[in-house]
């Protein structure tokens, strides 16, 4: 058995092979090509434990067997929504070893995604960090895949896998040999969340050859090796963290990946400098924060590269980065559909600092298109449609949406708004997509629109972006109801709905009418320049 999805036509996988771009090794290479004394060397610190790639493959292996002898068979699903420990990446590769395809959830998504999730892929297995005995998440999923398959994180122990245990309190079982599944490599490995604008949270599906691809040629990018210590910092599943090169890109290269709870400077300038970290992932907004706080005496002369991405960063904070951290900078302008762009370690400073890099891989075939289809004049802004060797064909059970956003020819659309600088390297001009980019965390407007229309009180909400100088956007909610109308209550419906608290509204505006089209449709633009006018640039305390 296995998971649905829409392949590459043959020929072009085909020619992936040939090139040597899919190799036909599964995902777990990463963790299982170290060998011998590279299997003694560290591949996870997290908190005062150490995992060695030797202790990855034990464990991991443990819990594929834990898994099987739940009676998890390849092709079965699993939904995970873990924090940022070593047992993210155990639980991971378990599943991957035995063929089990799961969504990695964000630690931030409530009831609300992880139900939409379950909807579409129903899993067989859930793993969720433990919360009390009244934990809704933890009693939804029980009631979801049943308490013999709800598998539960509790605090960290001196064995990995002791801080697991079955909902239904039976004990993990022991290590049963076998070797694992062979995973088909051209096979869906787990899928990635997509950032969504249609309101319904919709996936991914990633293959291990293409995923191992994108991993193997950012970690070849980068110059990682077995000296590289990696701060996990943004959310473990984000492609971002997990792939460009992120933890995964290390593992391949050998080196150390330093888990930490959150990205702040308090929790991550103090491990830098106890474990010599030398690269960081970080989002705009997260940058703008360590650029303020460095100087305090903290050690961070062990860094050489800090990536940004997930969200524009303006060339002003970006110059700021050698002289304030005392290392480079390489954007990354990634999607977890696919694409990801690097500025290169050797590119001159003006590339570096204005532009947000060039495709990775010589595959990765790209188009800049005006509204009607046709190729913009170079420098000109337009639409970035592209297709390659890591990416997707196509969301999961989604046809209406997928023919909207593949063309014939199967590149996709990303609805970034783009123009092509110098050197090949593009520049993100804006989007053209119904969604707000929170400091690099995506909010699907209608998502939060559908939900908002529930309560007796909304007739109509249209939620946009609104500039803000610290997350790049905030979230804006025009409403149409009663002026009594409090955001307060709003939001309280909202995350009673299980809605995750950072596509909560920042602000709400309560209108007694609301813009419309020629056509009828609500005319966001006029709500997106009304906010431009009016709020831009505010303190923005909520309301
Ligand atoms: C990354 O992935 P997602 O799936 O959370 O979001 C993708 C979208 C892009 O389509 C674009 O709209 C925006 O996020 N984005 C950027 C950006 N990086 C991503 N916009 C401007 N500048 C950038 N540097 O966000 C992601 C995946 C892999 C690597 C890095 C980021």
């Amino acid at each position: 058995m296995s998971v649905a999805f829409t392949p590459w036509p043959a020929d072009v996988a085909e020619r992936y092979r040939a090139k040597g771009y899919w190799t036909g090794d599964p995902l777990t290479d990463v963790i299982d090509r170290h060998r011998g004394a590279a299997a003694e060397a560290t591949a996870i610190l997290c908190g005062e434990r150490r995992f060695r790639y030797a202790d990855v493959q034990r464990l991991s292996a443990r819990l594929a067997a834990a898994f099987r002898a739940r009676g998890l068979r390849p092709g079965d699903t699993a939904l995970v929504r873990l924090p940022n420990r070593a047992e993210f990446h155990l639980v991971f590769f378990a599943l991957l070893r035995c063929g089990v395809v799961p969504v990695n959830a964000l630690n931030s998504h409530g009831l609300y995604e992880l139900t939409a999730y379950a909807r579409q892929i129903e899993p067989k297995l859930a793993v969720l960090a433990a919360g009390g005995a009244a934990d809704p998440l933890a009693a939804r999923m029980a009631q979801t895949v049943g308490p013999e398959r709800l598998l539960l994180l509790g605090p960290p122990a001196e064995d990995a896998v002791g801080g697991f245990a079955w909902a239904d309190g039976d004990p993990l079982a022991e290590d049963d040999g076998e070797p694992g599944h062979a995973a088909d490599p051209s096979g869906v490995a787990f899928f990635q969340l997509s950032g969504g604008s249609t309101g319904t949270p919709k996936l991914i599906p990633r293959t291990h050859d293409d995923y191992l691809y994108s991993v193997r040629r950012s970690a070849e990018i980068c110059g990682l090796d077995g000296s590289c210590r990696f701060l996990c910092a943004l959310p473990a599943p984000h492609n971002f963290t997990l792939s460009s090169p992120g933890a995964l890109g290390v593992f391949h290269a050998g080196g150390a990946v330093v888990m930490a709870g959150d990205p702040g400077p308090a929790t991550c300038f103090p491990l830098i400098a106890r474990h010599r970290v030398t690269w960081a992932a970080l989002v705009p907004p997260m940058l703008s924060v360590w650029l303020e706080a460095v100087g305090g005496g903290e050690d961070l002369s062990s860094l050489e590269v800090v990536q940004v991405g997930g969200a524009k960063l303006s060339p002003a904070v970006a110059e700021r980065v050698p002289e304030r951290l005392g290392c480079r900078l390489q954007q990354v302008f990634g999607m977890a559909e696919g694409l990801v762009n690097y500025t290169r370690l050797d590119d001159d400073p003006w590339t570096v600092v204005n532009t947000q890099g060039r495709p990775m891989s010589p595959g990765d075939e790209i188009r800049i298109l005006d509204a009607s289809g046709h190729p913009v004049p170079p420098g000109a802004v337009g639409e970035l449609w592209t297709r390659g060797p890591y990416t997707f064909r196509g969301y999961y059970k989604a046809d209406a949406h997928n023919a909207r956003v593949f063309d014939a020819e199967g590149f996709y659309c990303s609805g970034d708004l783009v123009s092509l600088a110098p050197g090949g390297n593009l520049v993100v001009c804006g989007r053209n997509k119904d969604q707000i980019n929170r400091g690099g965390e995506k909010i699907d407007a209608q998502e939060v629109e559908d939900l908002l229309a529930a309560h007796p009180a909304v007739s109509h909400a249209a939620v946009v972006a609104m500039p803000d100088a610290v997350m790049g956007e905030r979230s804006c909610a025009f409403v149409l109801a009663p002026p009594a109308t409090k955001p307060s209550e709003l939001r309280r419906f909202l995350r009673g709905q299980g809605l995750a608290d950072f596509k909560l509204p920042d602000r709400f505006v309560f209108v007694p009418d609301l813009p419309k089209t020629a056509v009828g449709k609500i005319d966001k633009q006029t709500l997106r320049e009304r906010v431009k006018t009016e709020f831009a640039f505010m303190e923005t305390t909520a309301t």
